[in-house]
């Protein structure tokens, strides 16, 4: 596997969910297949997760692990091709990206959008670039439009806790939050629920509109009490406009969701990526509560991204 960026990378999603599932059981059953590699990781934002669980997986591969959050402690990157670099930045990404690929066996990415302008953001210039320039596998460790590792994570953690034979109705609800947040999230867990075997509604107020492109075959439903019936897993995740692209409109009804909505619901499990700010997103009574998945998504992160570490290793 040369890059691991969206689902589009992905041939076989139930043989890759098999396969996160059977490292779970056996994590070090590879142990000796990263011996003498390394991965890079490069965080442009915060992290805990996606920092940790990489990490981690690669450990249980037997690989070494640099990490260098750039924004604080490297150079300021120049992403545009032909530039004369007179301003701010002092490191070009084409020299930063070639020399990742002579340190590192596979490099990671975390990049958000700024949220100012939605052609820059949707053009994916930072992982592009990082895509261009480097030699070596590329792991997207949540870019400006998508979240792979966490929509891969979160269909994992789905499958284990679903076992009837008919599909789950999953929704994906919009929560309330004090900040503008990248669509990422739900870009990708849209994307990826649209390619699984779930029936899929999104609930959102007016003027949180995804992008179409990932909510191709999703059921929009803009009554969230309405769209949860039924459900049997409910997806929590704020996110800001797309169409005004990075705005918070304001939005009126009651949008937190609660053990009263979630009655409404079939029992539904709850999940959220994490980090969540809670009573503000998501109240403590359902993120505590015995329904709750978030520490098992967590957890989760470890074995995607040991599968797709396995794979880039085994076939680079
Ligand atoms: C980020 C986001 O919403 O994309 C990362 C989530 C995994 N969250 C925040 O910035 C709080
Ligand atoms: N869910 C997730 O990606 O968490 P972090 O932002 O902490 O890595």
């Amino acid at each position: 596997m040369k890059k691991f960026t969206s689902i589009n990378d992905i041939q076989d999603l139930e043989m890759i969910l098999n396969e996160a599932i059977q490292l779970k059981a056996n994590p070090y059953s590879f142990k000796d297949l990263g011996k003498n590699k390394t991965l890079g990781l490069i965080f442009m934002n915060p992290s805990f997760r996606t920092r940790l669980s990489m990490q981690k997986a690669a450990l249980n591969l037997g690989m070494n692990v640099i990490v260098l959050n750039i924004n604080q402690e490297g150079w300021k990157l120049e992403m545009e091709d032909g530039s004369i670099m007179n301003g701010d930045s002092v490191e070009h990404v084409k020299d930063a990206a070639a020399i990742m690929s002579v340190y590192c066996d596979i490099v990671g990415i975390r990049c958000f959008p700024e949220l100012k302008s939605k052609e820059a953001d949707y053009s994916e210039n930072v992982l592009n670039s990082f895509l261009k320039y480097c030699t070596v596998p590329i792991v997207s460790m949540e870019s400006a439009t998508l979240h792979p590792l966490q929509s891969f994570t979160d269909l994992m953690t789905i499958k284990e806790n679903w076992n009837k034979p008919s599909k789950p109705k999953v929704v994906l609800t919009w929560a309330p939050h004090i900040k503008a947040l990248p669509q990422a999230v739900p870009n990708s867990f849209s994307e990826w629920m649209c390619k699984a075997d779930v029936d899929f509604v999104i609930t959102h107020p007016e003027g949180y509109e995804l992008c179409e492109d990932f909510t191709n075959g999703a059921t929009i439903i803009s009554n969230q009490e309405e769209a949860l019936k039924g459900a049997d897993f409910v997806y929590v995740k704020n996110w800001s406009s797309y169409e005004n692209y990075g705005s918070m409109p304001e939005v009126k009804e009651d949008w937190l969701l609660t053990n009263e909505k979630v009655k409404g619901t079939n029992k539904a499990k709850i999940m959220h990526c994490l980090p969540v700010r809670r009573n503000v997103e998501l109240t403590d009574e359902l993120l505590d509560g015995s329904d709750s998945l978030i520490l098992k998504q967590a957890e989760n992160r470890i074995y995607t991204a040991q599968t797709i570490l396995k794979k880039m290793l085994v076939a680079p």
